[in-house]
């Protein structure tokens, strides 16, 4: 990768750790609170440090790493550089990234947003927080049409031929995501803004709330397919072995890109205002959008035992043994894998109609999406980065940083299992999420879920251990390690093979995603438009 797009990586993904690292620090202190072990000083709250681990965690961190991560693979697959108007993309859309995180940072820590980090209405913030979101999101945009110039280009250059697979599982990622954002766009721009200026007295919260989750399913789509991305495209160089099947690897992507977005209400399935048949509907798109995660795992499968196998493992489980289980690059991202196979289980019951009532709000919900986004995708961008940071930064992953990195992996596995743990059984037994410490007077059953709490903060201070090392080891990989060759690692499949050309037929996905989009939300928007309720005046939080 050249100098510029080097530059341009390394800069969104140290932003993303600085996020990360002061919303680690917010969710040990939260875990503590909650847990009864600590008491927070009087000029801060629960709701606020909570509101700040959410945005920080998972809207910051995330979509910084995701724009660095995919911008240097696609400039590594097209060539290993940027063109020039691929790059200015690239820097407008950090410009606009960094000033709306700023924004949001400020009012989070004026006590003036503490409004979570899905901004439900009617609690309300200051209005530069929404508008701080928003940049956020164009400036995403941005980064998005930085992939799609490289694409173009390269397919200028190259023509009749099929795209690289990370570019063509990028462009997917970005078409998914800019289509998932316009509702939320329409929610802060029409709704929110206008309401916490006072211009609009009331605000429709089911109206709001369904924006909200239009675009808030998709938002986890775009944390799991750069996932995804590392799973085909890099694990498989990293191991030693190939991509399975290319034209399998895109078809999961155009089935996450068509099913993700219209399956929101799988949110809301206990909120009153959208009727059993819209929700029953949703919840089947839902169930579809489970295939093309088990079509990854198959693969996945596939490829460790096909390589396992040809480096000498025998017997039904002996490729496992070939593995390189010291390899941190393979390690954390399998160890993320393992996470995802109780966390995809938990997001069926989750969506199975009346399972979700048993579930819903309570705790078992936070359980559910520390084993997604906290562990199995977390896991893998540390594994990527681990290889990315020294590729950009011309050094190399010494044997103690691969070692330090390990250790780091354990304790996140672990920290998060014992979190997540907990998470799930007092879930079950009916433990709610987002509250402060609380023994609800006492009761025996709050009483019970104590020793799950202390549980969940010890769990929460494995893994604020966890997060400084990992930014100790990037440091170093940034500024001290020695200097030298790091691959790239982008694996290919073992001998070419036939692409069907419709799975880049851009006009046709996107066409299915429109209808789909306007069948599942076209009549129920309407709906909640016309029969709305008198409106909410705002709920100050500060
Ligand atoms: Fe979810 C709530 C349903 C996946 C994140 N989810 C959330 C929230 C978040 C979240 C953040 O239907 C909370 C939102 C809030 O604040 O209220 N979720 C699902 C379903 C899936 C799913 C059906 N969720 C995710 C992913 C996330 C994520 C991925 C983040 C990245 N989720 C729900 C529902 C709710 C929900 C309801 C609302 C609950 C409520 O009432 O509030 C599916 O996409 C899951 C499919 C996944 C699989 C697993 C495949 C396994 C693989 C690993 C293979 C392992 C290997 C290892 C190869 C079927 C690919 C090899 C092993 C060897 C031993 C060799």
């Amino acid at each position: 990768v050249t100098r510029p797009a080097a530059l341009l990586g390394l800069s969104f993904i140290w932003v993303a750790y600085i996020a990360f690292g002061l919303a680690a620090l917010a969710g040990m202190l939260q875990g503590m609170v909650r847990g009864g072990i600590i008491e927070l000083p009087s000029w801060t709250n629960y709701y606020q440090i909570l509101t700040a681990h959410g945005v920080l965690m998972a809207l910051i961190f995330t979509t910084f790493f995701i724009v660095g991560f995919l911008l240097t693979g696609v400039a590594r697959t097209t060539g290993g550089s940027l063109h020039s108007t691929a790059l200015g993309w690239g820097w407008a859309g950090w410009i606009l990234m960094v000033v709306g995180t700023l924004m949001a940072i400020v009012t989070i820590l004026m006590n003036e947003a503490s409004v979570l980090y899905t901004f439900y209405a009617p609690l309300k913030a200051s209005p530069y927080f929404y508008i701080g979101a928003a940049l956020l999101v164009v400036g995403s945009w941005f980064a998005g049409f930085a992939v799609f110039a490289s694409y173009h280009k390269w397919k200028k250059e190259n023509k009749g031929k099929v795209s690289p697979l990370f570019v063509f599982m990028s462009v997917t990622t970005f078409v998914m995501w800019i289509i998932a954002t316009l509702p939320v766009a329409v929610e802060v721009i029409f709704q929110l803004i206008p309401w916490s200026l006072g211009i609009s007295p009331t605000i429709n919260i089911m109206l709001s709330r369904t924006l909200f989750w239009f675009f808030g399913h998709p938002l986890v789509y775009f944390w799991l397919m750069p996932a995804y991305i590392a799973w085909y495209v890099c694990v498989p160089r990293i191991i030693g072995g190939h991509v399975f099947s290319d034209s399998l690897s895109r078809l999961a992507f155009i089935c996450l890109l068509l099913f993700s977005i219209p399956v929101g209400f799988h949110h809301q399935l206990m909120e009153p205002g959208i009727s059993a048949g819209w929700k029953m509907i949703h919840v089947t798109l839902t169930l579809i959008v489970v295939i093309p995660s088990l079509m990854t795992a198959f693969s996945m499968f596939a490829i460790f035992e096909t390589t396992g196998r040809k480096k000498g493992g025998i017997g039904l489980f002996g490729w496992l043994k070939k593995m390189p289980w010291t390899d941190v690059r393979f390690f954390a991202p399998f160890v993320g894998m393992l996470f995802f196979i109780p966390g995809g289980a938990g997001g069926i019951i989750n969506a199975s109609n009346q399972i979700n009532a048993v579930i819903h709000n309570t705790i078992w919900v936070t359980g559910h999406f520390h084993i997604t986004v906290g562990a199995a995708v977390a896991l893998t961008f540390f594994g990527v980065s681990f290889w990315l940071i020294p590729v950009l930064t011309g050094r190399t992953l010494t044997r103690t940083a691969n070692r330090m990195g390990m250790v780091q992996t354990v304790f996140w596995a672990v920290g998060m299992f014992l979190m997540s743990f907990a998470m799930h059984t007092m879930g079950l037994q009916g433990a709610p999420r987002r509250t402060d410490f609380t023994t609800y007077m006492d009761h025996p059953t709050a009483l019970g879920w104590m020793d799950y709490q202390r549980m969940m903060a010890f769990g929460g201070g494995l893994l604020f251990v966890s997060a400084v090392l990992l930014i100790l080891i990037l440091l170093y990989l940034t500024f001290y390690a020695p200097k030298g060759y790091m691959e790239y690692p982008i694996g290919e499949t073992e001998k070419e093979q036939h692409v069907p050309r419709f799975l880049e037929r851009w006009p046709v996905w996107i066409g299915l995603v429109a209808f789909l989009i306007v069948m599942a939300y076209g009549y129920p928007i309407m709906e909640q438009i016309q029969h709305q309720a008198p409106g909410s005046p705002p709920f100050k939080t500060w």
